[in-house]
């Protein structure tokens, strides 16, 4: 059966500062026993399999670099614009003849919450084929990185409150904490109250981006909050900031060698206010029961700015991501 998939939007739900325009889809053959049919095989069951050799062929993708693609490892965290990235990251993929890590289990997800290992992923159907490109939802784990251990390694996080803002407005019918202190203000005003390990989705309700990098997000321990981010600074060779939309694209275009075209897919919508309604002491109370995540964005906000700063054309490469992001809209 051939299937499209479809590189869905979970993350652009409440707080919608950005719109994805472009739809893009890949193209893969799964049989029936459930591994990937090689690309070079695609087209054998294609309707038309000379017009489909023609579009699927290498001088057809992208080779504006002309060298060996990087192989690519994200982390993806939840209501971070991270769905975009993972966007760019499939097209990426596909553009470049990549193979990408497809959960066994689904098409989306690799067992969460079980952390990440080697034999979640589906099989290829050559046995010498190697993964290029892990972006799918999973829980970090050390034997993510001797997956793939020369991938390019990256993740994006988020201020807050905005970040806890949009989670409690996406998940406040699906999460029974979320869902018995029925708004915000009441959940952090007493969240250990609400709080309740072991039903869906609690682990969204605190701390989840140091979750989803597979650490302990209950702990409260500073000491561990900086062997974290050390870990944190060992493992991923660039850290985005979901808050610097443009700078983080432009950071990820200098790291994989992205072309513009490659890069430009989204367009400033409507500003947020939600966030701006939270009072002074909900939004100290969001910090406090999230300190780990807190801790996080302040430690990567900072070492983000300093990676910008060495990049002299910044404001006007910008400028022009905007432009043609705009551009993009009217289209
Ligand atoms: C899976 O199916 C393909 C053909 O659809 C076949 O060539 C391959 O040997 C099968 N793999 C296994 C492990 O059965
Ligand atoms: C396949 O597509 C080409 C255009 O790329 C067209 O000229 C040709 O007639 C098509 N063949 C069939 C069998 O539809
Ligand atoms: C690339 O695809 C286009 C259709 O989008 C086709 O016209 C062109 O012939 C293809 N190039 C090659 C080298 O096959
Ligand atoms: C959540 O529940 C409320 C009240 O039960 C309902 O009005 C609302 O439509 C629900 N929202 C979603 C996104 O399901
Ligand atoms: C956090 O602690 C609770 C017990 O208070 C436990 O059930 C839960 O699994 C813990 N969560 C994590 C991510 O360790
Ligand atoms: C992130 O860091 C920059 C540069 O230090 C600072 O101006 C900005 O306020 C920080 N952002 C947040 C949301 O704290
Ligand atoms: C729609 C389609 O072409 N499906 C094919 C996918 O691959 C299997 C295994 O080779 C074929 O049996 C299907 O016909």
């Amino acid at each position: 059966m051939e299937i499209i998939f479809k590189l869905l939007l979970f993350d652009l739900i409440s707080c919608k500062l950005f719109r994805l325009n472009v739809e893009k889809t890949a193209k893969q053959n799964v049989s029936s026993n459930g591994t990937v049919l090689r690309r070079e095989d695609i087209c054998k069951l294609d309707s038309n399999e000379s017009q489909c050799r023609k579009l699927y062929s290498k001088d057809n993708r992208s080779t504006s670099y002309g060298e060996k693609k990087r192989n690519v490892i994200f982390v993806k965290t939840f209501q971070t614009h991270s769905s975009s990235f993972q966007n760019i990251i499939f097209r990426y993929t596909v553009n470049h003849g990549l193979n990408l890590a497809m959960p066994r289990n689904n098409g989306g997800r690799f067992f969460t919450p079980e952390p990440f290992r080697p034999d979640m992923v589906r099989p290829f159907f050559n046995e010498d084929q190697k993964p290029n490109v892990v972006a799918s939802h999973f829980v970090a784990s050390e034997e993510l990185f001797d997956y793939i251990p020369d991938a390019f390694t990256f993740i994006i996080l988020k201020s807050l409150p905005s970040l806890y803002v949009s989670t409690f407005d996406y998940l406040k019918n699906s999460t029974t904490a979320f869902a018995t202190a029925k708004n915000i203000d009441n959940f952090y005003s007493t969240p250990e109250v609400f709080f309740n390990p072991g039903t869906p989705f609690n682990v969204y309700t605190r701390n989840h981006m140091a979750y989803n990098l597979g650490f302990d997000s209950n702990s409260t321990d500073s000491e561990y909050f900086q062997k974290a981010i050390e870990r944190i600074e060992n493992r991923f060779d660039v850290v985005l900031i979901s808050d610097y939309f443009f700078e983080s694209l432009i950071l990820l275009q200098d790291n994989l060698r992205l072309t513009h075209d490659e890069v430009v897919t989204l367009i400033k919508d409507d500003t947020c206010d939600e966030t701006a309604k939270i009072s002074k002491s909900i939004t100290n109370n969001i910090k406090k029961w999230n300190s780990f995540d807190q801790q996080l964005f302040n430690h990567f906000n900072a070492t983000f700015w300093y990676k910008l700063e060495k990049i002299p054309d910044l404001k006007k490469r910008k400028e022009i991501l905007m432009q043609r992001t705009e551009a993009l809209d009217r289209y």
